[in-house]
């Protein structure tokens, strides 16, 4: 990508964590921007926008007081301004059900699709016994998803069940929101076989209804697993079928054939709606070797399900 910044922001103290740990795998193309009210989230951050949401020396949150986080967000826009005014794209990763997260999130959210950049949107939904967190968050996530392109629900109840499952911390299955950023910003910073742009993007997920992202990497030959990978994200639950538009980036290693690439993409789009806008992207990375990466954007998603995704 030529002109205009990309830009992933972290808002709120797992937000933060998030962020930079997505933007230490593609920094070369990307800006970092890190919102909260505790300052430790920044500790160490080099070159990165560091916004702290209070004027006291005190504070170390807003615990629980997603106004607050939000007044003081907007109290911050001359600051905002100045970063978000160049930026074409911006990857907001938060938490919500603490009030850093879940206030101001909704606000920088607002500010940068003021300002004209395309916002996607990772907000992961706290524990589902965390019942207060639980309130905070669903008044909070309707606002966010008003004012982002995408907004991708994660659910950190699937996201801890998955860690268990292979035995590992419930933190460390955030691997999955690194792989995301990673390879959405891939997807649009690098030339490709077949060129995407932020012109697709913006065309996929201008449609009405919801979006959401799709990540996965596995052998190239088994398109099949790599769908069901994707599947099994962490996402909150919902369905793909009879989805209107998707941007579909497909990388591989330099021996990958178009056959390959065409049994990945009728993987992922046959469940679409018949006169679905599909826009494909194909890229050779020389480190996957035979392995295969695949990036999905989906939206005019019908309605949100409860009951699995499709
Ligand atoms: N169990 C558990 N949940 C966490 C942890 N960190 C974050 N979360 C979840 O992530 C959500 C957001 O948490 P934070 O990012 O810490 O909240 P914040 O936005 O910084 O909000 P304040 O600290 O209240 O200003 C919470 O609702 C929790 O569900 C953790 O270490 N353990
Ligand atoms: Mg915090």
């Amino acid at each position: 990508m030529e002109d205009g910044k990309l830009l992933i922001a972290g808002v709120g103290s797992l937000g933060c964590r998030w962020a930079r740990a997505a933007h230490s795998r593609v920094s070369d193309w990307v800006d970092l921007a890190l919102v909260d009210a505790d300052a430790r989230s920044m500790d160490g951050a080099k070159h990165a926008n560091c916004l702290i949401l209070g004027d006291s020396t005190s504070e170390v949150g807003c615990a629980g007081m997603p106004q607050l986080a939000e007044a003081r967000m907007r109290s911050l826009q001359p600051i905002t301004d100045h970063f978000l005014g160049d930026a074409e794209l911006l990857v907001l990763l938060t938490g919500l059900g603490g009030g850093s997260g879940s206030g101001a999130s909704v606000e920088f959210a607002r500010q940068a699709a003021q300002s004209g950049c395309l916002v996607i949107t990772v907000a992961a939904m706290p524990f589902s016994a965390q019942f207060e967190r639980q309130r905070i968050a669903e008044s909070a996530l309707p606002r966010l998803s008003k004012y982002s392109h995408v907004c991708v629900e994660l659910s950190l109840d699937r996201m801890a069940w998955q860690a268990r499952e292979r035995g590992v911390d419930w933190e460390q299955g955030s691997a999955w929101v690194e792989e995301l950023c990673e390879g959405l910003i891939r997807t649009l910073a690098n030339v490709g076989l077949i060129n995407l742009d932020l012109m697709d993007l913006r065309s996929i997920v201008s449609k009405s209804g919801g979006s959401t992202l799709l990540v996965a990497e596995g052998h190239c030959d088994d398109s099949v697993q790599l769908y069901e990978r994707a599947r099994s994200s962490p996402l909150a639950a919902m369905s793909v079928g009879g989805a209107t538009g998707c941007l579909l980036q497909v990388e591989g290693g330099p021996h990958m054939t178009l056959k390959q690439v065409e049994s990945v993409a009728s993987a992922f789009t046959d469940g679409l709606a018949m006169d679905a806008q599909v826009i494909i992207g194909a890229r050779v990375s020389p480190d996957l070797g035979e392995r295969m990466r695949v990036v999905a954007v989906v939206s005019g998603l019908p309605r949100i399900q409860s009951d699995g995704l499709v």
